[in-house]
């Protein structure tokens, strides 16, 4: 039996993925029930105590593939944390990130701007392979589009905290980042919210990177988590001409609130965090299969390293 307590979205059903598993939506449907002897919970907002009522858990699942929330609640128990890794939800990451870059690529907040004032012009065009996409957070979301963007015809660079090795793909660790950030025209932002990343991405990050006065550049591209930027020097450089645009979808609160100057920027894209959204069908297959291998006495796969916090 799973107890899934909040990852549905409405409308969708987490039990068609789940091969007749039997489910308990918490709390929407079962105020009052007792947990006990639950021995799979499926989560994403954790509230604090929620732990507490689940005195035999076994496994954690996230309905994501961040696990800040979970590690944030003070009464995670030590079980191992599964992370949700799935094609579904990797493609949707690329396909989010091939679209911004390519939306800067092809100055395409310009060209809005130039139609609504229905002005015929055209901008100088660069070609994908003038510019350099630098990855920072070569996980399963970065490496996959790092090659998509690599076939797009962008050079790619990858930075992480272990090197990769990448047919075609330069890739640094961390002692690298001051070379990885000089060569970067569009900045790619993927990595997890850990202690490590929180304000990682500030002035003096953003001060380092490529200068290429002919286009608006450089540009910075998030869609890891909010902590890891410094939103009020990430919109001072954005005004001061230190980036030339950013794409954000994900913020330091969620939802971005109304007086954020972030809404108004012209050279900047806002998604609501919606980059790579969980398919409900999708986890619900994951964490029944991931289930199976653990019953028949199989490791569980993606577990999450609760020292390094992702
Ligand atoms: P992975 O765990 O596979 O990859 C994380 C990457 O970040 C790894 O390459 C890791 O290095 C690197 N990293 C972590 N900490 C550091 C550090 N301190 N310095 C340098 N590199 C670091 O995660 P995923 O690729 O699956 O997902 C990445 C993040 O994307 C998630 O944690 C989540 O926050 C976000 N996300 C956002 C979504 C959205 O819709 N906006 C949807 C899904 C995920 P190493 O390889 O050496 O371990
Ligand atoms: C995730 C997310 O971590 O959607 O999967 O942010």
């Amino acid at each position: 039996m799973a107890v899934q307590f909040d990852a549905v979205q409405k409308g969708h059903s987490i039990e068609a993925g789940m091969n007749g598993r039997p489910v308990i939506n918490w709390p929407l449907e079962n105020q009052g029930v007792s947990l006990d002897g639950i021995k799979y919970a499926l989560v994403w907002q954790v509230e604090p105590d929620l732990f507490q009522k689940v005195p035999d858990l076994e496994v954690i699942f996230s309905a994501g593939a961040g696990v800040d929330k979970i590690l944030s609640s003070s009464s995670v128990p030590n079980v191992p944390i599964v992370r949700f890794v799935d094609p579904t939800l990797t493609n949707r990451m690329s396909e989010w990130v091939c679209l911004q870059c390519l939306m800067h690529l092809r100055q395409q907040r310009q060209y809005d701007l130039l139609q609504s004032k229905k002005e015929w012009r055209e901008l100088r065009q660069a070609e994908a392979k003038e510019l350099c996409v630098g990855i920072m957070g070569m996980g399963v979301l970065g490496q996959d589009a790092a090659k998509k963007l690599a076939i797009l015809g962008f050079e790619v660079i990858g930075w992480s905290r272990s090197r990769k090795e990448i047919p075609g793909i330069v890739c640094y660790a961390e002692s690298g980042m001051d070379e990885f950030l000089s060569r970067t025209d569009l900045l790619v932002g993927l990595l997890p919210a850990t202690r490590q990343t929180s304000g990682f991405f500030n002035r003096a990050v953003f001060e380092k990177l490529k200068r290429n006065p002919s286009m608006r550049l450089p540009v910075f591209i998030n869609a890891g988590r909010g902590q890891s930027q410094v939103e009020k020097e990430l919109v001072e450089c954005l005004q001061d001409g230190t980036l030339g645009g950013a794409s954000l979808d994900v913020f330091e609160t969620e939802p971005l609130p109304a007086a954020s100057q972030l809404w108004g920027l012209d050279n900047v894209v806002v998604t609501p965090h919606v980059a790579a959204s969980s398919d409900v069908i999708a986890l619900g297959r994951y964490v029944d299969g991931q289930i199976e291998r653990y019953e028949s006495g199989k490791p569980l796969e993606n577990i999450v390293d609760r020292n390094a916090g992702y």
